[in-house]
C-alpha cells in the first residue's frame, strides 16, 4: 500500500498502531508529558497532533530503557511502529524537538533505529542528500570491544605515564576474533565477525524494516529482496567454508535437536554495560516466556507445517477480512503465482504483518526463530540473562547459528522455487548476441586468477567513544580509532569480447556470477546444486554496437558493493554529501547500504581455489524498469539494496537465471547453457546459448597482512 507522504489520511490509515491513552488519565508517566510548550510546538497542520506524538512515545516507552533493543523482538518492533509514523509525518521543523522529547522516555537504541529508518525514507532527507554516519562511528561498542579505552586512560592518568590524556588512542580490535582454532567454526570467524558485513546487515534492515503499517516505506519487491539478499549471504558464507575446508552450512530444521555450534560474543550494548549472552555448545531451543515474549518451539513447527502446506498445494489462505470472504463465509484462497508469489511468500516468512498472506495463520517464522534461538540459554528469565546476538540486528551474523537458521529459511523458499516453471529458451536467449570470451585480469601476469589477502585498516570512532566517556573534557583523547583486520582482494577487471550480429546497436544487461566449482565433497556440482552457490558479482548495462565489441569492467564498479569509505563513513564525511562537497549523484541508491567491497571475493586457498565464472547478457529493452536505472558504474549497491524510493531496477527475478532449478537433475551448468534450435528443449543437442559464457578461474589466497 502506498499513502501520500505527509497527508493526514496516510497517517490515519493505521489506527491500530495508536494505543488509546487519554491525556487526563492519571497514569504514571502522563504528567511528564504535560509540558505546556509542547502543545503549541508539535502540532502539525499535516495531521500529527500532540496527542499522537504522546501516544507514540508512550507506546515506544513500553520497551524499558535498560534492556538492549532487539530488532527481532516483535514487542520491540511494535513499539517502533507508531514512533516511526510520527517521525515521518511530523513537520520537519519540529522533528528535532520531537526526537528530543522522545529521548527522555524511549530506549536509546530503539529511538536510534527509528530515527535512522526515517532518515533513509523521509523525502526531505532523501532530496537533500542527508547521509548518516556509519553506525560503528556512533555506536562502536556494538561492533568492537571498546572496554580497553578505559584502561588506557586509567594508565595514562598515572604520574609515571609519558602519554598525555589527550593523545589519540588506537584500539586493536579482535585480532584473532572471538574464539580459537579449537572450534572449527572459528576458521570462518573473519567472515562472520567482519564489521563491514554486520554494518551492511544493519543498514539493510533499516531500509527494509518489517514492523508493518508503514505506507511510506518503499515496499517494491521487499519480500523477494529479503530472500535474495539473505540467500546471497549464505552463498558467500559457503564460499568461505569451502575455502577453509569446512563442509557447507547445515540447515537447522529439527527444532528439538541440540545446537552443536556455540557462540560467545564478548561485546556489550552501547551506553551501559548490558552484555550479550553466550550460547553453550549443544544448547536446545525451549519455549520462551519472558518480558512479554511468549513463544513455543511448537509455534515454529505449526507455522512451518502451514507454510509447507501452502507451497505444496499452491494456494494460500488469505486473511479473513470481510472483503475476502466468499458468499458462503469461507476464507479466500489465493493461488501462488509469479511474479507476485515469491515476494508475498518472502513477506510471509519474514512476516511483514500487513503484507503476509495471513499473519495470524502463517505466523512469524523467521523473526521468532531468531528470538527463540537468542533466548535458549534463559527462556523464562529465571537467571535474568540478556539475549544472545541472534536477537540483535548489528551482531546476528556473528553467530554460526545465523547461517543454519537462514539456510533453513532459504530451504523453505526452495521448496517453492522447485515448483516454478523452468526457464524456457526464450527466457534465456538474447538473439544475435554472442559472448566470444570473458577473462579476469588482475594485472599479475597470469589470467583468470584473483588474489586475496588480509588488510589492516582503521575507523574513526571518536564520536561514539566520547559520547560514552563521561570523563572530564580536558582528559578526553583527541581521537579514538579502531584498527582491524579484514579480508581483501587485489582489484581486477573483466575483459569481455561480444559480437552483435544485428544491424543496430542494442543495450545489454551484463550479469556476472561466481561459484566454487566443486562442493564440500570435492565433487563437481550439478546445476541444481551449483545455482544455490552462485554469488552475484556485478550487473551493468552495456551498449553493443553491430559487429565486434571489446570492453572492460572494473571490479570496483560492482553493483553489489559499496566502497570501504562508504561502509565506514564518519560524521564529517557524511556531512560533505549534504553540503554538496561530494558527488550527490552517488546517492541514488541507499548510500551506505551495500555489501562491503572488501568482501566482494571470498578467501580462496593458498594453492588456488577452483571457481566458475558465469556471464550472461540479456536484453535491456525487456529488463528495464521505468523511472529506475541500473547505473553503469556507481558507488551504490542496487543488487542487494535496490534504489532509494524507486522500483527495483531489474525486471527479472532476483538471482536470474539461477533462481529456478531445471528439470533434469543430472544436468550440469554446461547443459543449462545449451539448447536445441529446433525444439527449444534445453540440452538436447549441445548447441550453446551464445549470450551465456562460463570459464574457470582461481582464487589464490596469501596469508599476509598489508596496510590499508
Ligand atoms: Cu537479516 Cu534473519 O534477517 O537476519
Amino acid at each position: 500500500s502506498s499513502g501520500t507522504p505527509g497527508s493526514e489520511s496516510a497517517f490515519n490509515k493505521s489506527p491500530s498502531t495508536i494505543i488509546t491513552v487519554s491525556l487526563s488519565d492519571p497514569n504514571q508517566i502522563s504528567d511528564r508529558f504535560n509540558q505546556n510548550t509542547f502543545v503549541s510546538e508539535y502540532v502539525s497542520p499535516k495531521g500529527v497532533l500532540k496527542e499522537q506524538v504522546m501516544k507514540a512515545v508512550k507506546e515506544a516507552a513500553h520497551v524499558s530503557r535498560t534492556v538492549p533493543f532487539e530488532i527481532f523482538n516483535r514487542n520491540h518492533l511494535n513499539a517502533c511502529r507508531g514512533l516511526v509514523q510520527v517521525l515521518y509525518f511530523v513537520r520537519v521543523e519540529n522533528l528535532k524537538a520531537v526526537i528530543g522529547f522522545a529521548k527522555k522516555f524511549v530506549n536509546e537504541e530503539l529511538l536510534n533505529y527509528c530515527v535512522n529508518v526515517i532518515a533513509r525514507h523521509r523525502p526531505e532527507f532523501v532530496d537533500n542528500y542527508v547521509q548518516l554516519p556509519s553506525h560503528i562511528t556512533t555506536n562502536p561498542s556494538i561492533y568492537v570491544d571498546v572496554s580497553k579505552v578505559d584502561s588506557i586512560l586509567y594508565a595514562r592518568d598515572s604520574i609515571i605515564s609519558k602519554t598525555k590524556m589527550t593523545d589519540p588512542i588506537e584500539i586493536d580490535s579482535f585480532h584473532d576474533f572471538t574464539a580459537t582454532d579449537g572450534d572449527p567454526e572459528h576458521f570462518v570467524a573473519y567472515f562472520r565477525e567482519d564489521i563491514g558485513m554486520n554494518l551492511h546487515h544493519r543498514h539493510w534492515h533499516e531500509v527494509y524494516p518489517n514492523f508493518g503499517e508503514t505506507p511510506f516505506i518503499n515496499m517494491d519487491r521487499r519480500g523477494e529482496l529479503f530472500v535474495y539478499m539473505h540467500s546471497q549471504i549464505l552463498a558467500r558464507y559457503n564460499f568461505e567454508r569451502l575455502s577453509n575446508g569446512l563442509r557447507a552450512v547445515q540447515k537447522f530444521d529439527k527444532f528439538h535437536e541440540s545446537i552443536q555450534e556455540a557462540y560467545y560474543p564478548k561485546l556489550d550494548e552501547a551506553s551501559e554495560v548490558k552484555v550479550w549472552s553466550p550460547r553453550q555448545p549443544f544448547a536446545k531451543l525451549q519455549d520462551v516466556n519472558r518480558e512479554g515474549l511468549v513463544y513455543d518451539v511448537h509455534d515454529l513447527e505449526r507455522w512451518l507445517e502451514r507454510l509447507i502446506d501452502m507451497i505444496d498445494r499452491g494456494y494460500a489462505f488469505k486473511k479473513l477480512e470481510a472483503s475476502y470472504r466468499s458468499a458462503d463465509g469461507t476464507e479466500k484462497q489465493v493461488k501462488l503465482e509469479e511474479p507476485a508469489a515469491i515476494n508475498d511468500l518472502g513477506n510471509t516468512i519474514d512476516a511483514f504483518p500487513d503484507q503476509s498472506y495471513n499473519y495470524d495463520y502463517y505466523g512469524d517464522l523467521h523473526t521468532v526463530g531468531h528470538i527463540i534461538i537468542a533466548y535458549c540459554h534463559d527462556p523464562d528469565n529465571r537467571f535474568r540473562e540478556r539475549g544472545g546476538v541472534m536477537g540483535k540486528l548489528e551482531a546476528a551474523l556473528r553467530d554460526p547459528m545465523f547461517y543454519r537458521w537462514h539456510a533453513f529459511i532459504d530451504d523453505v523458499m526452495q521448496r517453492y522455487r522447485n515448483k516454478l516453471t523452468p526457464y524456457t529458451l526464450d527466457d534465456r536467449l538474447f538473439p544475435k548476441i554472442i559472448i566470444d570470451s570473458v577473462e579476469i585480469d588482475s594485472n599479475i601476469g597470469e589470467k583468470n586468477v584473483i588474489r586475496t589477502f588480509w588488510q589492516k585498516d582503521r575507523v574513526d570512532v571518536t564520536d561514539g567513544i566520547l559520547s560514552l566517556n563521561k570523563a572530564n573534557l580536558d582528559k578526553r583523547p583527541s581521537k579514538v580509532y579502531v584498527t582491524f583486520q579484514h579480508l581483501q582482494h587485489k582489484n581486477f577487471t573483466y575483459k569481455l569480447k561480444v559480437q552483435n550480429k544485428g544491424p543496430k546497436p542494442v543495450t545489454g544487461v551484463v550479469r556476472i556470477f561466481m561459484a566454487p566449482t566443486r562442493d564440500d565433497t570435492r565433487n563437481k556440482m550439478l546445476f541444481n546444486k551449483l545455482r544455490r552457490y552462485m554469488i552475484e558479482l556485478d550487473k551493468f548495462t552495456q551498449v553493443l554496437q553491430p559487429g565486434k565489441n571489446e570492453f572492460i569492467r572494473k571490479s570496483t564498479c560492482s553493483s553489489v558493493t559499496i566502497p570501504f569509505d562508504q561502509t565506514f563513513m564518519t560524521k564529517s564525511e557524511a556531512a560533505k554529501y549534504t553540503k554538496g562537497e561530494k558527488s550527490q549523484t552517488d546517492l541514488l541508491s541507499y548510500c551506505g547500504c551495500g555489501w562491503p567491497h572488501h568482501l566482494l571475493i571470498g578467501r580462496g586457498r593458498p594453492a588456488g581455489f577452483p571457481c566458475t565464472l558465469f556471464v550472461m547478457i540479456t536484453d535491456y529493452e525487456k529488463d528495464k524498469v521505468p523511472d529506475s536505472s541500473i547505473e553503469s558504474c556507481g558507488t551504490s549497491s542496487i543488487s542487494y539494496c535496490g534504489v532509494r524510493n524507486k522500483k527495483y531496477p531489474d525486471k527479472r527475478p532476483m538471482g536470474f537465471p539461477f533462481d529456478r532449478p531445471i528439470p533434469d537433475s543430472d544436468a550440469d551448468l554446461d547443459t543449462f547453457m545449451t539448447m536445441s534450435m529446433e525444439t527449444h528443449d534445453v540440452g538436447a543437442d549441445k548447441e550453446p546459448i551464445p549470450n551465456m559464457y562460463q570459464t574457470q578461474f582461481s582464487v589464490t589466497y596469501i596469508n599476509e597482512v598489508y596496510p590499508g
